[in-house]
């Protein structure tokens, strides 16, 4: 073959691979963000993009600009140009009570022919903001923000990085993509990713939002795409512009072809009655969804009945909002205790009379910060409003003026550590106020509770109290002493059987194979969260070599900015660190990160795999993390793009499509030996 000839075989290849990873990277982002049932690891996920990364860089002419890696166009918006809606969004009437929902229903019964059939959908209200998503022949082209209904803002740049929203429509085969699609939606922030985000910025001094809704608000006018994308929004559709099915029900069921994400537990009835039984249970039901919800929507669900009723002014007659009453309730301040987290910051918290609030006694509610304090002229002693702020953690409202005494005390704030006695300082504009004390006992018993925690070293059995024990008995003083915990010293723990021991003690030496990246984020480094570690552990693989990093090859690292960099070095210039991570290595951790290098040997990696059957001596489970370590996918159905499928005993319809698709089918012994290769 000419040297051309190589060169244009390669590009076909190398082309072919960038379209496949590109398809796959879409499916396992539809599993994870939409179906919320991945089926490969996140660092799977992150392996396949950096490969498509990499190929899309040798071809740039060729990558499509709804590419998986397209989600951050990385152009910093100057501001937001308006929109002009296709068709206006509505605005929707309220209710609050049963009452206020049959009159609804008799005016919509009014306003239909007398005896016809009506049916309404019942959807969760979501607490987030509407959105206009425009797609023309399947690809988005275009998002708006609400705005007054009939003009929106721009937001097209930060809405692809939402990664609940296709880029490409999902239209399944053998349906025709349409030439123009109105999806309207409700972006929103789940409460996880809002507490996470509230707690990074009281960690930087900076002011925190007051609920889901104005985070994803803010995150979603960011200038900066890039920070919208590190927001984790989301988006749950509700409406298909333009009518095109002839039921609202229609439309939610093309919209999950396309693969949106709709109301979770949208349901059809068959009159009010039923509506309200659901908004009853629903009521019970909310608190336990990832995301915060304000209520419930009732839709008229046949669209030639929505037509008939039409609209009084921007409210439709055809859809009403039941709203729940506020969680709200009145009590006494009794005090505030401080306490001292992981990072030295020291947190009010309101210590208050118990009282209800919609269902749970509560006793303490979160009052974030000293400005806080302040700006709500908050006095021991005061009658307070409490809430349910992301419906979760309780906080103060607001003081009930009317009812000061004049015997309320004005709040001192601590000049000590209430842990240890060292001052405490303020720094700059900060919020935040810390303690002084580099070996402040809290920092390590809260450095100790991260270290073990899920997200960190994974250690099962090591809770809080048991890590107050561990130093109150001086049994361990920092992380690496974890490591050197007997069984006999566990046993003279209170509450600690033998089969606890025995499972922490498995616990702890399991935590040991943890890759790099969950060690360097249980170090608890300042602004090193999970995200940064994953980063830092694939960029230098082994704790040795990002022990050399200086500030600016650090900085130069996607993602990575000024501030970690710093912070980075700095720990490693810390000996008593560097001593930790020696006593690390001497009790056998791993402190490495499988490079992609290695992977990339492997004849599985970056092959789809299918198990079907029962397997002679592998687990399901077992095969398929066997699998993903070299880099392979897992996938649970059969199609073209399947590599291999690897078959057991009684292997039903999923074989037979392998063989009809002439996929090739191994049997355990065949895929040991090749597990073995390499
Ligand atoms: C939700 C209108 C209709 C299509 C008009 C019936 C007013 C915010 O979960 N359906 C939902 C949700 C909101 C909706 C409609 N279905 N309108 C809906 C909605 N499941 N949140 N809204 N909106 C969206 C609004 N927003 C800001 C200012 C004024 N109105």
């Amino acid at each position: 073959m000419s040297e051309e000839d190589l060169f244009a075989a390669e590009r076909k290849e190398d082309l072919e691979e960038a379209e496949r990873l590109r398809n796959e990277l879409r499916h396992h982002e539809y599993l994870y963000y939409v179906q919320d049932a991945p089926e490969i690891t996140d660092a799977e996920y992150d392996r396949m993009m950096v490969r498509l990364r990499e190929l899309e860089a040798k071809y740039p002419d060729t990558v499509p600009a709804d590419s998986p890696t397209q989600r951050v166009g990385g152009k910093v918006a100057p501001e937001f140009g308006e929109v002009k809606h296709l068709t206006p969004l509505l605005s929707l009437g309220n209710a609050f009570s049963a009452e206020e929902l049959q009159a609804f229903d008799e005016r919509v019964r009014s306003g239909l022919p007398a005896g016809a059939e009506l049916e309404y959908v019942v959807e969760p209200k979501i607490d987030g903001l509407a959105c206009s998503l425009i797609y023309e022949n399947g690809r988005l082209v275009r998002a708006a923000t609400r705005g007054d209904g009939t003009v929106g803002e721009n937001v097209t740049a930060n809405v692809r990085t939402i990664r609940s929203i296709p880029l490409v429509l999902k239209v399944p085969e053998g349906e025709e993509v349409p030439e123009l699609l109105d999806v309207r939606g409700e972006v929103y922030m789940p409460r996880h990713a809002f507490m996470r985000l509230n707690e990074a910025r009281a960690e930087r001094g900076e002011s925190e939002f007051a609920n889901p809704r104005n985070a994803a608000a803010g995150s979603l006018r960011q200038l900066d795409p890039a920070v919208t994308a590190a927001r984790s929004l989301s988006f749950f559709a509700y409406l298909v512009g333009d009518g095109a099915q002839d039921k609202h029900s229609e439309s939610m069921a093309m919209l999950t072809r396309y693969g949106f994400k709709v109301s979770e537990g949208y349901k059809l009835v068959q009159n009010i009655v039923e509506a309200i039984d659901y908004i009853k249970a629903f009521a019970t039901t909310r608190n336990a969804l990832a995301y915060d919800t304000d209520g419930a929507v009732i839709k008229v669900n046949a669209v030639y009945q929505q037509r008939i009723l039409g609209a009084t002014g921007k409210d439709p007659r055809w859809a009403i909002a039941y709203k729940f009453p506020p969680e709200q309730a009145e009590t006494t301040l009794e005090d505030i205790d401080w306490r001292v987290g992981r990072t030295g910051v020291l947190t009010p918290t309101a210590v208050l009379t118990p009282v209800k609030l919609s269902g749970s006694v509560i006793s303490r509610a979160t009052l974030h910060n000293e400005d806080f304090i302040r700006e709500k002229d908050i006095r021991i002693g005061d009658r307070v409003i409490i809430n349910k702020a992301g419906e979760i953690i309780p906080e103060v409202l607001r003081v009930v003026l009317e009812k000061r005494t004049g015997d309320e005390q004005p709040v001192v704030i601590p000049a000590n550590c209430p842990e240890c006695g060292w001052e405490v300082a303020r720094k700059g504009s900060e919020a935040a106020i810390r303690c002084t004390n580099p070996h402040c006992p809290a920092l390590g018993r809260e450095g100790l509770v991260h270290f073990v925690s899920r997200e960190a070293m994974n250690i099962d059995g090591c809770g809080p109290s048991v890590i107050n024990q561990l130093l109150d008995k001086g049994l361990v003083r920092d992380a690496a002493d974890l490591y050197s915990l007997t069984r006999e010293e566990l046993l003279t723990m209170d509450r600690m059987g033998a089969k606890s021991a025995d499972n922490l003690l498995q616990a702890l030496e399991a935590s040991k194979e943890n890759e790099l990246d969950k060690l360097l984020f249980a170090l608890g480094i300042r602004h090193v969260g999970a995200k940064v570690a994953r980063i830092l552990a694939s960029e230098f693989g082994t704790v040795d070599r990002l022990l050399q990093a200086e500030t600016e090859e650090l900085a130069a690292i996607k993602d990575i900015g000024d501030k970690i960099a710093e912070s980075v070095v700095t720990w490693f210039s810390v000996p008593a660190n560097i001593d930790l991570l020696e006593r690390f290595r001497q009790d056998g951790l791993k402190m490495e990160f499988a490079t992609r290098e290695e992977q990339t040997n492997h004849p599985f990696f970056g092959k789809t795999l299918v198990f079907t059957g029962t397997l002679p001596t592998l687990g399901r489970a077992e095969a398929k993390t066997m699998a993903q370590d070299v880099g392979a996918k897992v996938s649970g159905s059969v199609s073209r793009k399947t590599d291999y499928v690897i078959a057991g005993a009684e292997a039903g319809s999923k074989l037979e499509k392998a063989q009809q698709l002439g996929v090739t089918v191994l049997d355990e012994a065949q895929f040991l030996s090749i597990m073995e290769e390499k």
